[in-house]
């Protein structure tokens, strides 16, 4: 056993791009947890090769599966050693979660959001809908709040399982709140929460994101949040229409990426196109967003290549959390995507 057999061989039964880096935080990753889910928040590499990964190791008789834990065999440990790859280890502030913000700011929302979300409709794999934890969402609005996107501005919310349309406008410090959801349930919820709230800023367009944005809402909006299915083509689809909202230079967006779906091929992809744009990326903040396990797992494409069938106990699915500024607007179509947006090689959780 080799790091560049490893390399090669997840490459080729994957189709994927894998790199040594990969292997390393996965056999980092496998050091400190038995939990195959764990692995793969740990090693923020995409599922898909993170299981290719394990299927190779358990072959070469590097790893044993116990139960319903991975475990190295005497081997798998001695080559970590020889290689000098250590456990993965955190130092991720306590108190933050690593996000950098605090909820002060909400005061009293945060137990009335807290409210709202226990009532919310059960995510749809239809959509490929799961969301963050309510703490996750109130964290989205303290950040663009300190980043000033909150206060007197016009905000747009692309699909909105995550509730993030409420929370801003139980602040009432914006002037506008547009939400875009394809999922009725999620339509009518929001729109009973607002007549509950009164949150007169608050406007609930039902929207499939295929299709092109209203003309009405083109050119509008200072600010645009998602968090966009992950195919290329899915992401795309979200992130321009959120684009073809905002008015222009001075103009933000944000949005969530995974390592779980998405590459640091893809990662890198993606920040070309968002510069070619004309945009500039001043914050990212990897694992700002936990998803509370959707209950669809057993269903996932992923589940077939998972060495241990087993339901993930703890929340394990996690994504970096963008802002991007526009600074040189470049015009953006705004054309129909049709087929299947949700998936490509690296999807897992659809
Ligand atoms: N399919 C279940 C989880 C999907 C959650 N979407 C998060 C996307 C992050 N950009």
């Amino acid at each position: 056993m080799d790091l560049q057999t490893l390399q090669h061989e997840a490459a080729s039964r994957t189709g994927l791009t894998v790199t040594r880096r990969d292997v390393e935080r996965v056999l980092a990753a496998l050091q400190r947890t038995g939990d195959v889910w764990k692995v793969v928040e740990y090693s923020r590499t995409p599922m898909r090769v993170v299981c290719a990964l394990l299927d190779v190791l358990q072959e070469n008789g590097g790893l044993t599966v116990q139960g319903d834990q991975l475990v190295f065999t005497a081997e798998g440990q001695a080559f970590c050693e020889q290689q000098g790859i250590a456990p993965f280890t955190t130092a991720t502030c306590p108190t933050c979660e690593g996000r950098g913000v605090v909820l002060d700011l909400l005061g009293d929302i945060r137990e009335r959001f807290h409210t709202i979300a226990q009532q919310r409709p059960t995510p749809l794999r239809q959509f490929d809908q799961g969301y963050v934890t309510p703490e996750v969402t109130l964290a989205r609005v303290a950040f663009l709040w300190e980043r000033g996107d909150l206060v007197h501005k016009d905000i747009i919310v692309l699909g909105d399982d995550d509730l993030v349309s409420l929370a801003l406008a139980l602040t009432r410090r914006p002037r506008r709140v547009v939400v875009l959801e394809i999922d009725e349930r999620l339509v009518r919820f929001i729109e009973e929460q607002k007549a509950a709230h009164q949150l007169t800023a608050l406007e609930i367009v039902q929207h499939d994101l295929r299709e092109p944005l209203p003309e009405a809402l083109c050119g509008r909006f200072d600010v645009f949040v998602t968090d966009p299915t992950e195919s290329f083509v899915g992401f795309r689809a979200f992130t321009e229409r959120g684009l073809l909202a905002l008015r222009g230079a001075g103009s933000a967006g944000y949005f969530g990426l995974t390592h779980v779906e998405s590459s640091l091929k893809k990662w890198r992809d993606i920040q070309r196109f968002l510069l070619d744009y004309g945009l500039v990326i001043t914050d990212l903040r990897d694992g700002f967003n936990r998803y509370v396990n959707w209950g669809y797992e057993a269903d996932m494409r992923s589940w077939a290549w998972l060495p241990v069938k087993v339901p993930p106990r703890d929340m394990w699915y996690t994504s970096a959390f963008y802002r991007v500024e526009w600074v040189e607007p470049q015009e953006i179509p705004n054309r129909p995507f049709s087929g299947n947006i949700f998936e490509d090689a690296e999807a897992a959780t659809t």
